[in-house]
């Protein structure tokens, strides 16, 4: 019986270079480390991400009473308490127990979420089977380890890069490909293709990339970013192979009511501004001319009545980000307004592994897909690529196929696709219901 000895935790840096928490958790296997992620565009109902707010350090955003949280309060009651490490949901109650509040508010979901990953880590370790074993164990998942789609963010846009780019994320999707590692390479080949088109048509400068590794042309529609996606999978020689999924990140552009493309224009006159049916059009056309198999986060996180009226609209899978922030409330919710068809997981949104499981289990049972997400604000930490195959989701988004944040989760998926051989499956077209396969 494996049990918490010592817990400790300190400040260090994100991607963005933003403080973020560190914990190391020592039991007699070993010393566990947990880095905790960051969002930028982060949903209202997500749990506390407990920042300092001294302006005079890190402009408000160190992560000192967090850190301190871990080491005063957390530390001392888990080393008393005693429980096995093997046992995720007890120790995550407890955690939760330690907070009280619905959120996270008290002591922070950075600094629970630490502990929680350090704790599955640990126990993977006195289970002595690799990380993704052990969490399909604790989640209950069918046999045979699927590895997922890799939805690889090649064009970024609204808060996470400059330019006038009102929606997020667009990524490639080698739905086509035979293999984990084929799907890489492939998205490596059109993500370079991809740069060199952006260059030549738009200008060097083009080729500089955004928050989660993708270029981030000067461009303003939708359109304009898809073309030269399609261009660039063209070039490679993969039409029909790799498809495309999008984050409107929509939250980011909705005000009084409507969803303004302009945004990120100082001098937007509001002129762009259109309603939810009209934007649901807008989706609707542009699936209807691009190979688009995913959009998140279509809509608002507070306007389900155009979540909902849209659904039957768009005939694609229906990711939800900000709307369900990983919370089963907010979940259930969703499911019962037939808002979406997916359920995207980020592990810091509701701050414990057990609690994590859980929303991906009442996803799969509603017939959703799960899409694990990174954060626009990454680490060298890679727990959320065995966390996928572990729970058989099927696809995963960590940015673009460059970036030593965003490769780390693609490289550990590719060691664990290398270990497990002829087991390994490739979730490939059928992503979306790879917890059936
Ligand atoms: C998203 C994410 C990750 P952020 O909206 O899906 O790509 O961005 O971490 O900034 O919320
Ligand atoms: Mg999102």
């Amino acid at each position: 019986m494996s049990t918490v000895s010592k817990v400790f935790a300190r400040s260090i840096y994100d991607s963005r270079g933003n403080p973020t928490v560190e914990v190391e958790l020592t039991t007699d296997k070993g010393v566990f480390f947990a880095i905790v992620p960051s969002g930028a565009s982060t949903g209202v109902h997500e749990a506390l991400e407990l920042r300092d707010g001294d302006k005079s350090k890190w402009l408000g955003k160190g992560v000192l009473k967090a850190v301190a949280n871990v080491n005063d309060i957390i530390a001392p009651a888990v080393v008393k308490a005693k429980i096995p490490v093997t046992e995720q949901l007890k120790f995550d109650e407890f955690l939760n127990s330690l907070d009280g509040t619905p959120n996270k508010g008290k002591l922070g979901a950075n600094a629970i979420l630490g502990v929680s990953m350090a704790v599955t880590k640990a126990a993977a370790a006195a289970e002595g089977v690799p990380l993704y074993a052990y969490i399909s164990k604790l989640a209950g998942s069918k046999d045979a380890y699927v590895l997922p789609v890799p939805f690889m963010n090649v064009i970024n846009g609204g808060s996470h890069a400059g330019g006038s780019l009102a929606f997020q994320e667009f990524m490639i999707a080698p739905t086509g490909a035979n293999s984990f590692s084929e799907a890489m390479r492939m998205g490596s080949e059109v993500y370079h293709h991809l740069k060199s088109l952006a260059k030549a048509k738009y200008g060097q400068s083009a080729g500089n990339v955004g928050d989660e590794g993708g270029v981030a042309p000067d461009i303003s529609t939708p359109q304009e970013a898809l073309d030269l996606i399609v261009a660039a999978i063209k070039k490679a020689g993969y039409e029909g192979l790799i498809e495309i999924g999008m984050d409107s990140a929509s939250s980011e552009f909705y005000k009084n009511g409507k969803y303004d493309l302009d945004y990120k224009n100082p001098n937007s006159d509001g002129s762009k501004a259109i309603t939810g049916s009209e934007l649901g059009d807008l989706y609707a056309d542009l699936c209807k001319n691009y190979p688009i198999v995913s959009l998140e986060d279509p809509f608002a996180e507070d306007d389900w009545a155009t979540w909902s009226g849209n659904f039957n609209k768009l005939p694609v899978q229906i990711v939800a980000d900000d709307l369900t922030v990983t919370n089963p409330i907010r979940i259930k919710k969703a499911i019962q307004e037939k808002a979406a068809s997916a359920l995207l997981l980020k592990i810091n949104q509701i701050g414990t592994i057990s609690e994590s499981i859980q929303a991906a289990k009442d996803s799969f049972a509603a017939g959703w897909g799960v899409m694990v997400s990174h954060r626009s604000g990454e680490t060298e930490d890679t727990f959320i690529a065995d966390l996928t195959v572990g729970l058989r989701t099927g696809e995963l988004k960590s940015g673009a196929p460059a970036r030593s944040e965003r490769m780390a989760k693609y490289n550990q998926l590719l060691r664990i696709e290398e270990q497990l051989g002829d087991k390994a499956v490739y979730a490939g077209k059928k992503f979306r219901t790879a917890s059936q396969l």
